[in-house]
């Protein structure tokens, strides 16, 4: 059975790789797994039929056959339980892959996302200027051990596996803050990430969304 997802009619980004379910699609990509994508408009997602899907009303989910998900890091964890190529073999080596994944979510995206809204929802506040500095230094808090970490390594553990798949997915959304220009090798290893055929295939995918100009989406003026 082929699964369907779901991602945003119209995405505030212009379908840029911001929208999460950006990293489900490289997920199915990496393992060669065929998707149907199902676009939702903001009042669609709070509508009773798709909070039946996900409870806060959002995308990405995730429907195969009976099976209904909600949550990226979960639906990456089933799809790289159920295929080979994301989680390696050994016991130990799935075990500490799937950490990264939980590393990359509970430790890694809070004070990224924290600083995202700042900056989308504050900035014009006065106290903005005063708490930026604050919200970035809890940003970098767990950037520099990260970065300490992988030191010139290719991947976090190994061979590539879904904890770089969602640790790059959750540094990607940064970017354009220009806070990972502070960490040349998480710079470079979100690069690495990015030149992979399958995220690129993904990326495509998301953009193609905006491009085709869905109702409402407007088209990117280039
Ligand atoms: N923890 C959940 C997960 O990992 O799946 C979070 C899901 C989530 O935040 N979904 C967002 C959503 O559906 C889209 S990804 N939001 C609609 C709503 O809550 O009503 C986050 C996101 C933020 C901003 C942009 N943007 O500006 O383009 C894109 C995506």
């Amino acid at each position: 059975m082929i699964p369907t997802i779901t991602a945003f009619e119209n995405s505030p980004d212009r379908g840029r790789g911001l929208a999460r379910d950006l990293r489900v699609r490289w997920a199915l990509e990496e393992v060669g797994q065929p998707y149907h994508v199902r676009l939702v408009s903001f009042r669609e997602m709070k509508q009773p039929a798709h909070l039946l899907l996900h409870p806060f009303g959002q995308i990405p989910t995730y429907e195969d056959g009976d099976l209904a998900l909600f949550e990226s890091g979960a639906i990456v964890f089933h799809i790289a339980q159920h295929h080979a190529g994301l989680l390696p073999a050994d016991e130990n080596a799935r075990a500490r892959a799937i950490t990264w994944m939980f590393a990359a979510l509970n430790t890694v995206e809070p004070p990224l996302v924290e600083r995202g809204m700042a900056a989308l929802m504050e900035h014009d506040k006065p106290w903005y200027r005063q708490r930026l500095p604050l919200v970035e230094e809890r940003v970098r808090k767990p950037l520099g051990p990260l970065s300490t970490r992988l030191g010139a390594a290719e991947w976090l553990d190994g061979a590539f596996s879904a904890g770089d798949l969602m640790m790059i997915g959750v540094l990607f959304r940064s970017k354009a803050s220009g806070i990972l220009d502070e960490y040349p090798n998480l710079a470079a290893y979100v690069a690495r990430g990015e030149q992979r055929p399958a995220f690129q295939r993904a990326f495509a995918a998301q953009l193609a969304v905006f491009n085709a100009g869905h109702p409402g989406s407007g088209k990117a003026p280039n």
